[in-house]
């Protein structure tokens, strides 16, 4: 017999709620300050030696061996190949998906990503300007946690928003490469792939070698050391976020097929251990419906042993007095997915403020979004959704002021100038002024 699912159940009619709900919250975010000393030296390594300190880790940590860097790049033709060689159906499938992402993100671009610029009373010009990043770096990951459709969703936004150069890292441990992501970075128009990877390869980004060119901005996720990476070279060049486990917040009226809610809280918790999966609905007999379904179908499942320590770790099923409660804790959490299973999604929309990305009814399980909906998969997590966005076409973009004062408005502009120069005590500025000043 299989042991029993000990997946937490809460109400928040319970007096102990609130402490059992900030034990769900609870996320531990601390660093390994083993790992952080350990990045920094390969980061200053890589700094000082280039190719020969990358080719050393590679070396070391991949148990890939190369002479020189520029035989760990993938040619364009490496790229093609692997997509020729995978299956008519994957071609297709990255095809669609990269089809809709790419014309979710135009939307984006076209409505929040131009330049505007308007002129005042006095004639004077104000604006702003967007241009494209020069060069961008995406992570991929290797191994378990290699996925093409990150690719896609990394490299498309960029490349509509007019990056004219896109750099992919991707480690090949034991040199094996996925053929599905050296066929995405085909087909969202990646235009130089390396196969490097961990810090050292986040390094190479940042700071430039012989052979893989400095990037302005790094995006992607990665392991403990490529976070932690990020993190140091922030500054040095931008960053999109540091992304923790995946989350998802199912909002249940009891409407759903308990059996879809079910799979969908699989579909995050089966990415990670530490991966979050909660529900959250009114309906105490709906709730156990879902438990049932959660029971039935979790050894059916592949990635079984995965799912189980995600929802016994961090897993909840929450009952609330009403959907507005739910709605009201939902936004406490902050989650990265939240999927409103409802029948009537549009009248709870409204009183959500804080999602990466909020999933409308029945039919929209969070999956078709991590894939080919369009919208972008890389979202915040652990609670950043308070603050922070989806990446996108903006990520990829800059803004700079556009200024152009006419003579009329420099009359205006130049006492008010002066006055707050001379407050500051800074001549120069006010003299700049009122030398434009008609006498
Ligand atoms: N749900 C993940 C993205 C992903 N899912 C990739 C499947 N493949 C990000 O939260
Ligand atoms: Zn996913």
């Amino acid at each position: 017999m299989t042991t029993p699912l000990n997946l937490r159940q809460l109400s928040t009619a319970s007096p102990e709620f609130e402490a059992e709900f900030q034990r769900v919250l609870h996320w531990s975010a601390e660093t390994d300050a083993a790992i952080e000393t350990r990045v920094a030296e390969i980061l200053a390594d890589v700094r000082a030696r280039g190719d020969a300190a990358v080719l050393e880790y590679t070396a070391r940590f991949d148990g890939v061996s190369a002479e020189q860097l520029g035989a760990l790049e993938l040619t364009r033709e490496e790229l093609n190949a692997a997509f020729e060689a995978i299956t008519l159906a994957q071609r297709q499938a990255l095809e669609a998906a990269a089809a809709r992402v790419r014309s979710y993100h135009e939307k984006q671009k076209a409505a929040c990503g131009q330049s505007w610029s308007y002129r005042d009373e006095d004639g004077t010009l104000l604006g702003q300007k967007v241009t494209p990043l020069d060069r961008v770096g995406i992570y991929v990951p290797g191994g378990k946690a290699a996925y093409p459709s990150s690719v896609l969703m990394n490299a498309i936004p960029a490349q509509v928003a007019g990056v004219p150069e896109i750099v992919m890292v991707v480690p090949t441990p034991r040199g094996e490469k996925n053929p599905l992501v050296l066929a995405a970075a085909y087909v969202a128009g990646v235009h130089r792939a390396f196969t490097i990877g961990g810090a050292q390869a986040v390094a190479a980004l940042a700071y430039g070698t012989a052979t893989v060119p400095r990037v302005d901005k790094i995006t992607g996720p990665g392991n403990a050391y490529v976070a932690s990476a990020k993190k140091h070279v922030f500054g040095q060049v931008g960053i999109d976020m540091i992304a923790g486990p995946s989350e998802i917040l199912v909002l249940a009226d009891g409407t759903t097929p308990p059996d879809w809610v079910a799979m969908d809280l699989f579909s995050q918790a089966e990415h990670d251990e530490l991966a979050q999966s909660l529900l959250l609905c009114p309906d105490a007999d709906y709730i156990a419906r879902v438990r049932e379904s959660i029971e039935r179908l979790l050894p059916t499942m592949p990635r079984a042993a995965v799912i189980r320590a995600s929802l016994e770790g961090r897993g909840a099923l929450i009952q609330t007095r009403s959907m507005d409660e739910a709605c009201s804790i939902s936004n406490r959490i902050a989650p990265e997915h939240l999927e409103v299973s409802s029948r009537e999604p549009h009248r709870w929309e409204p009183l959500l403020r804080h999602a990466g990305a909020i999933f409308l009814g029945a039919y929209t399980s969070e999956s078709l979004g991590d894939y080919c909906a369009g919208p972008n998969h890389v979202l915040p997590t652990s609670g950043t959704a308070r603050f922070s966005s989806p990446l996108g076409v903006y990520d990829f973009q800059k803004r700079s002021s556009l200024i152009e004062v006419s003579e009329a408005g420099a009359q205006v502009l130049g006492p008010i100038a002066a006055e707050l120069a001379y407050g500051e005590g800074l001549q120069g500025h006010a003299r700049a002024a009122e030398m434009r000043l008609r006498r």
